[in-house]
């Protein structure tokens, strides 16, 4: 029996114990060694009954999916469906005992059992669909007999876990049981020993009718095309729990296989894994190793409550950390709080937190109009205003008011972190903390190492924002750091390919069938058009001669159309902020572009998105050279959280590897020749190109380095 499974006895019943740290992945052995567990208490005349139950802090959290890259690369097809009648074919009953999470393949295992019992704390599901796959191992099948259609398309196809109590209320889980799983799981067998066990692919009576599931399934496409726009995945999961509502279950498993192996071999499964393992390993910094101890942060501060800082005061409260929210006068302070007031009644209207839980959130929030209580907080999140002097200045304040060891972090999303903390005497306790607006609701914390910040603090604000429910990435000190530094040519290309004739709405289009949540200038348009213009102009000085600059934006913005918060920018807006084309600007655009000599043209789509794509990249590889980031998958992380990059196509990096670098290569090249300097391509990517090599392989190359 493979060491991975142990088989003990509690009497009659024997306990059969997965142990694969850290989550019990269905991995090499696991299959096997559950097989010969089961022959073995079928074998064994004292057994009457059989728990299954995971060691450590889950049950099983699916199957491994490191085993999938080898699956797609030529290597053995392993699957679990033997394995799985085999559990269900057992004489003696088999009780599933789920703790933490039952995913995946961890839920066929539990549904293959004949019973399921769970702490009220764990939680089950199908999340396949984020891999940009659908369960392989007759979750389809088994599912919708156990629960229901309409339940099984939603759970398949959203990939959302539920609760066990939920489970519970759905007929999937037969007991909870509170306190001791095992000694409660055993009780349960010992219950059911007798009893024939039942078969969940022998069930039929909860598959429902043709008209009924055409209608569920109907509205079930309607939802993903829409929420899960471009995402092939979750359309097939509905066709393979439709084959279960239609053919017996052997057929309806063949049709998930197909379905299953069709979406493995995909580039968007490819792309997903990408991004699951890529959001683990930004997490891994080479030079600050896990055992760096952090600092205790139990007591916060945010100086600034406007828009972002107002947010990110919601952000500690929400994971329970006291916060005080400091501005300059009771104005000020009074119109934060009423946003933030606002934003958590939205929150309790839209379904996402109870009123309860806002009550003891704003409970957390302390408005104070000075430093008197900064000596007490751990650390504090400077967001005012987006100018150096003020920056330093507060600085310089909360370098006197903060007790030694608190971090002072600030939310600048441009300016140097080496030049804020030159205001402090203690430059290793400052960082920069970027988040993203809305702050509350935005993933991506982009966590920028000043050459001073030390690494107590550094690996203090990575784990930190675990806890945030923020994914953390680690950057270094450039100008707009990683995401607003290749933000910035990215909306260039946009913006010169208007003034080069092609439509305002043809731009957003073409990126938005890319995949992209919102075209490059709508984004602008929520953000602010002011926001860059001001930026612009405060460097002005450093561009250089010669070299072609964007200008509709800065026209829009003297004309003071600065987006949404103007009801004018590249589109107008109605009250409801709903965009629309604004007739009058094409000739508008077409006026300075002649003005300026830029002659109009027709723009395909593909080149609108080659040009504002291919210009993130090339701006990535110079980041990644000039060691701003760590990888190029935090490049990736970075543009699916905080710049709604689709994560189909796993970020920025990964597609320009999908692609082939060498052709990506090419196209610079050619851009470089139509556009000049400004398309010169970086010197990586012309190296991996030339290598034939990829971004990922440069990622493994710099950890095989560190
Ligand atoms: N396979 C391989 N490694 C896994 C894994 C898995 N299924 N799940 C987690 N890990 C690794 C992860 O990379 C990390 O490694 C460590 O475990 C801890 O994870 C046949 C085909 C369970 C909620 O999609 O959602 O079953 O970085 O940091 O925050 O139909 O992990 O430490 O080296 O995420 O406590 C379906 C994936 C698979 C669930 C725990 N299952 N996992 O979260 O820890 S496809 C999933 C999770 C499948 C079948 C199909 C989460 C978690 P490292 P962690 P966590």
């Amino acid at each position: 029996m493979s060491n991975l499974i142990k088989v003990n006895n509690d009497n009659d019943v024997a306990i059969i114990t997965i142990d694969n740290p850290p989550v019990n992945a269905l991995g090499p052995g696991v299959a096997e060694g559950i097989w010969a567990a089961i022959d073995e208490i079928n074998r064994d005349p004292a057994v009457k009954a059989a728990i299954v139950i995971g060691a450590g802090r889950t049950f099983v959290a699916g199957a491994d999916i490191k085993e999938f890259g080898k699956m797609t690369s030529g290597g053995p097809r392993r699957s679990l469906l033997p394995l799985l009648l085999h559990i269900e074919d057992s004489a003696k009953p088999v009780v599933m005992a789920i703790h933490g999470q039952a995913f995946g393949g961890g839920l066929e295992l539990a549904m293959a059992g004949h019973y399921r019992v769970a702490s009220p704390a764990a939680q089950v599901g199908q999340p396949e669909v984020n891999l940009g796959i659908i369960p392989g191992a007759a979750g389809t099948q088994r599912l919708p007999r156990l629960i229901g259609v309409a339940k099984a398309v939603e759970m398949c196809a959203g990939g959302k876990p539920v609760s066990a109590r939920e489970a519970a209320a759905l007929g999937l889980i037969d007991r909870l049981i509170d306190g001791d799983l095992r000694a409660g799981a055993v009780a349960f067998a010992r219950e059911v020993a007798s009893k024939p066990a039942p078969r969940a692919r022998e069930r039929t009576e909860k598959l429902g009718t043709a008209a009924e599931n055409a209608a569920i399934l109907t509205s079930a496409r309607a939802v993903a095309s829409k929420k899960q726009r471009g995402l092939k995945a979750p359309l097939a999961a509905i066709d393979a729990v439709e084959a279960a509502t239609k053919l017996p279950f052997e057929e309806g498993c063949q049709v998930e296989a197909k379905l299953f192996t069709e979406c493995l071999f995909s580039d968007q499964s490819k792309a997903l894994i990408h991004v699951f393992f890529g959001e683990r390993e930004v997490a891994k910094i080479p030079d600050i190793p896990k055992e760096t101890p952090v600092l205790p942060v139990n007591r916060a501060a945010v100086v600034g409550s406007g828009t972002m800082g107002g947010g990110i005061a919601m952000v500690f409260a929400n994971a329970g950390i006291p916060v005080l929210l400091k501005d300059v006068d009771e104005a000020a302070l009074d119109l934060g709080m009423s946003k933030i007031r606002k934003n958590y009644a939205n929150s309790v209207q839209r379904g996402r937190f109870t009123q309860t839980f806002v009550d003891e959130r704003l409970q957390l929030i302390t408005p104070v109009l000075n430093y008197n209580a900064f000596s007490e907080v751990d650390m504090v999140v400077e967001a005012v205003f987006e100018g150096m002097t003020l920056k330093k200045t507060v600085f310089a304040d909360l370098d006197r008011a903060c007790r030694k060891g608190a971090i002072l972090a600030s939310n600048t999303s441009t300016l140097s972190i080496d030049e804020i903390a030159s205001a402090t005497s203690r430059p290793e306790a400052v960082i920069g903390t970027h988040f993203f607006s809305p702050a509350n609701v935005m993933r991506l914390l982009e966590i920028v190492r000043g050459k001073k910040s030390s690494k107590e603090v550094i690996a203090t604000c990575m784990q930190l924002s675990k806890k945030l429910g923020k994914i953390g990435v680690l950057v270094g000190n450039c100008r707009g750091f990683v995401g607003n530094r290749m933000f910035g040519p990215y909306r260039r290309e946009a913006q010169f390919l208007v003034e080069e004739g092609a439509g305002v709405e043809a731009v957003d289009q073409a990126l938005v069938e890319f995949g992209n949540a919102m075209g490059p200038l709508a984004t602008g348009d929520l953000a602010g058009l002011d926001v860059g213009w001001r930026i612009r102009k405060e460097y002005r000085h450093l561009e250089k001669p010669g070299i072609r600059q964007p200008f509709a934006e800065d026209r829009l913005c003297e004309m003071g159309r600065y987006g949404q918060k103007t009801v004018r920018g590249w589109y107008c807006y109605d009250e409801n902020r709903r965009p629309s084309p604004d007739p009058e600007l094409p000739a508008m655009v077409r006026n300075w572009s002649a003005e300026a000599g830029i002659p109009q043209r027709k723009i395909s789509a593909e080149e609108i998105v080659d040009r504002c794509i291919y210009a993130l990249v090339n701006e990535g590889a110079r980041i990644l050279e000039e060691g701003y980031a760590l990888r190029a998958v935090d490049i990736d992380i970075i543009y699916l959280n905080g710049y709604g990059f689709p994560a189909y196509r796993g970020g920025p990096m990964w597609h320009a590897d999908t692609v082939g670098l060498q052709k990506v290569y090419e196209r610079v090249c050619e851009f470089h020749q139509q556009h000049g300097e400004l398309w010169a391509p970086a010197p990586l990517l012309k190296r991996l190109a030339e290598a034939g090599k990829t971004f990922a392989e440069f990622d493994k190359e710099q950890v095989a380095a560190a």
